[in-house]
């Protein structure tokens, strides 16, 4: 090791060694199983008071100035750590794979309800709290954004996005579609549309399928809990094939995916509060 990089290592370890702040002690996540080593120091927003509701919340609370990274939001009564895409505009990550990528996806109803990976890293962030943040009065929008191995990337929304309660098996319920990428969660009419279909792990079957469409198989590796119906258009939950019909499958194969969400009126907001703080100027 060279003398500089050995300094760095001391402050690094200084800097991560130091005591928590009465912040940090007080923070109590709901979804701390979720926070990568090093744990609350990596997460940005850490303070005494209440959380925003979602990462374009605190996007838009910093004048569009807040960098992508771990923050504190709070959907709902517990606060919840997860990752703010602010790059692409104040997304909140529920959902993010890579492409073989080491973390299991072949999962459990109670690990898809309350989320399992790392936030900075792969993850689900659980459906308990996707059904939390698509829950509020104002609708919310789902962005799928997908990256192939030429690194060509092709996003889709869905206007309005939401997951209905577990006593309604974390349904998903999906409006009108916009996108360079296919609509390959509504296109299918026949026994590939995932609109309105409950959620389906390898431990509970709700699809419409003779079999269970979680546990099916490719090159050994299981599909993972979806939105199946009999049984799918688009899986982003299988780790070694991320599927979306012609944009990412076996033959045209993807390397990232992601799933975030923001409030549907973020833009109409900003249209209203953007011009008028230039006025003040
Ligand atoms: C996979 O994608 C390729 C390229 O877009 C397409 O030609 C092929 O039909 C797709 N295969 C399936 C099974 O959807
Ligand atoms: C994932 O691993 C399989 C098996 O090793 C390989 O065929 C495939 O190309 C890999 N996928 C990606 C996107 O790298
Ligand atoms: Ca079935």
């Amino acid at each position: 090791m060279n003398p500089k990089n050995s300094v760095g290592w001391i402050l690094l370890l200084l800097f991560q060694c130091g005591p928590l702040t009465n912040a940090e002690k007080a923070l109590e996540l709901a979804n701390s199983h979720l926070l990568p080593t090093g744990g609350h120091r990596k997460l940005i927003n850490v303070h005494a008071e209440g959380y925003p509701r979602d990462c374009s919340e605190i996007f838009k609370q910093s004048e569009e100035n807040s960098k992508d990274g771990l923050y504190v939001i709070q959907p709902a009564k517990e606060p919840i750590a997860v990752y703010c895409n602010m790059q692409d505009g104040g997304w909140t990550v529920i959902q993010h794979i890579t492409a073989n990528s080491t973390v299991d996806f072949d999962r459990t109803w109670q690990d898809y309800k309350y989320g399992f990976g790392s936030i900075d890293d792969n993850y689900w962030l659980g459906n308990e709290y996707m059904h939390q943040l698509t829950s509020s009065p104002t609708p919310y929008t789902l962005r799928i954004k997908l990256v192939d191995l030429n690194a060509e990337i092709k996003w889709g929304e869905y206007e309005p996005f939401h997951i209905e309660s577990e006593s309604s098996q974390y349904r998903i319920r999906l409006g009108l579609y916009r996108g360079s990428a296919i609509d390959a969660l509504c296109q299918d009419t026949e026994a590939y549309l995932h609109d309105n279909q409950k959620f389906t792990t390898k431990d509970r079957d709700n699809d419409n399928y003779f079999q269970n469409c979680a546990k099916l198989e490719y090159n050994g590796i299981a599909g993972g809990g979806w939105w199946y119906d009999a049984c799918a258009g688009a899986n982003l939950n299988r780790k070694n094939v991320i599927y979306w019909q012609q944009d990412c499958n076996k033959t045209h194969m993807c390397k990232y995916a992601w799933m975030m969400v923001r409030p549907v009126d973020y833009h109409r907001d900003c249209s209203k509060v953007c011009p008028s703080q230039k006025d003040e100027l």
